[in-house]
């Protein structure tokens, strides 16, 4: 397998890289390293201590003999650049991971949303387009989210992407058909995607374009069997307001002894999955792509559901650090359930792994081993979702 890796360097991509070239598969990895840069933007690193790229794969040849190629590529500006290495490398597959992937940063200011609707959509159509340019018959792997379903209670368990519907018009008319999973998302990040999987559809159709679209959870843990075996393989940890996902922020907070951040009632149910499983997932939707003309396969990459105040409830009572219920900073319902398929994956192998106690520990290790790298003053939330929200002082009952 030749496969092309777009966003290698970051949370998803790097674990990914490793897992797919301990199964000898070739690869080719782009990176513009703007995550990198937006670190520099919002004064706050990743709380493990991440080495550069080229030191990263350095290691990996010296551990593992093999060598993979890096381009640093910019996906949404150097079209030509992404069409020449398609033509040159020509890959099996092409694993999409370049996008601005934070809710609360796309939030910040109409400045953040143009940047992460601008990069998104233009990343991904400056992919399909090069695609079809490039004449090769590429299976397209992106990495979608449950987000575009929306978190309103849906009353019923959410398909993977499709729903039969009857559709009613003003007369005795009925037609039974399949259409795509109504669209409701939760902020300019997630709306990014609605918008992806609308290009999808669209390239799927007309091109043939052989395209998975995987709506992932949330990813919790850190490390892989690959990016634990060398401290300079260390995978990124994010903890701050904007980049740092729920679970492995309290995670993170209980080892420094910050009350859990939650917000609002803790009403809200997501779903998760860990980075272990990520990677496993990928390897699994590459091995079985869709044939060309078929719709895009989407599956729903997540392996259980929780309620943010369960999660935070589970955590202080096995490590006693106490809950702060702060001001909710998003437009969110306080309250919903998630019932959702994720019978795909499970199909194609997969043996999930589920939250259990040793593994919140393993990422509570980590944390406790670079908490000297934490700037509290970054943990809390300060992205509002729109000018009624309180800022983060006014909702502040943290000591
Ligand atoms: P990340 O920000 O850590 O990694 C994304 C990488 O893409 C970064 O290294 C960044 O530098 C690169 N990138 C961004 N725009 C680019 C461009 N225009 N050209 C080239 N490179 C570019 O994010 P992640 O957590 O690894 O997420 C990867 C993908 O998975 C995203 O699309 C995200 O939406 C999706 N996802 C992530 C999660 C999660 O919990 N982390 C959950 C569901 C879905
Ligand atoms: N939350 C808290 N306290 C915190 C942080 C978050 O209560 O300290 C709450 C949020 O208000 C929200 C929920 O936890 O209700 C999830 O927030 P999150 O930041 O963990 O996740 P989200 O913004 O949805 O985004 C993350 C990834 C994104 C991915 C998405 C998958 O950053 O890339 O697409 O998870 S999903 O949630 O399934 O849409």
């Amino acid at each position: 397998m030749r496969i092309l890796i777009l966003g290698a360097d970051g949370f998803c991509g790097w674990p990914t890289t490793l897992h797919l070239s301990n199964k000898d598969w070739d690869l080719f990895l782009i990176d513009n390293l703007s995550r990198r840069n937006i670190d520099n933007e919002l004064e706050c690193s990743s709380l493990t201590p991440i080495a550069p790229i080229g030191t990263r794969l350095m290691v990996w040849k010296e551990l593992s003999g093999r060598k993979i190629s890096f381009e640093n590529v910019d996906v949404a500006l150097e079209y030509d650049k992404l069409l020449q290495i398609l033509k040159t490398y020509k890959p099996d597959a092409v694993v999409h991971f370049a996008e601005q992937r934070a809710a609360p940063y796309s939030m910040k200011s109409p400045k953040h949303k143009r940047y992460t609707v601008d990069n998104n959509i233009r990343a991904t159509h400056n992919l399909l387009c090069a695609v079809v340019e490039s004449g090769l018959d590429i299976h397209v792997v992106h990495l979608g989210t449950m987000g575009v379903y929306g978190y309103g209670t849906a009353g019923i368990k959410i398909p993977e992407g499709y729903i039969n519907v009857v559709m009613r018009d003003d007369g005795e008319k009925e037609i039974e058909t399949k259409i795509v999973y109504p669209y409701n998302p939760g902020s300019i990040y997630h709306m990014t995607k609605c918008l992806d999987n609308t290009l999808f559809h669209y390239y799927a159709k007309n091109d043939g374009i052989r395209i998975t679209d995987l709506h992932q959870g949330i990813v919790w843990g850190t490390n892989t069997i690959e990016t634990k075996s060398d401290e300079r393989l260390i995978n990124r940890f994010d903890y701050d307001g904007d980049y740092g996902t729920v679970l492995n922020r309290f995670l993170m907070q209980a080892a420094i002894k910050h009350p859990l951040t939650v917000h609002g009632t803790g009403g809200q149910t997501r779903a998760f999955i860990h980075i272990q499983d990520t990677v496993r997932c990928i390897e699994f939707a590459i091995k079985n792509p869709p044939i060309s003309g078929d719709k895009v396969k989407i599956i729903n990459q997540m392996t259980e559901t929780y309620r943010v105040k369960d999660l935070a409830e589970l955590i202080s009572k096995m490590t006693g650090t106490e809950i702060a219920y702060l001001e909710n900073p998003r437009n969110e319902a306080s309250e919903n359930d998630l019932y959702a398929q994720n019978d795909s994956l499970l199909n194609m192998g997969l043996k999930p792994i589920t939250l259990r106690k040793g593994l919140l520990e393993e990422v509570m290790e980590v944390a406790r081993k670079y908490a000297d790298r934490c700037d509290r003053t970054k943990i809390i939330c300060s992205s509002l979702w729109t000018k009624y929200q309180k800022t983060s002082t006014e909702r502040l009952p943290l000591k």
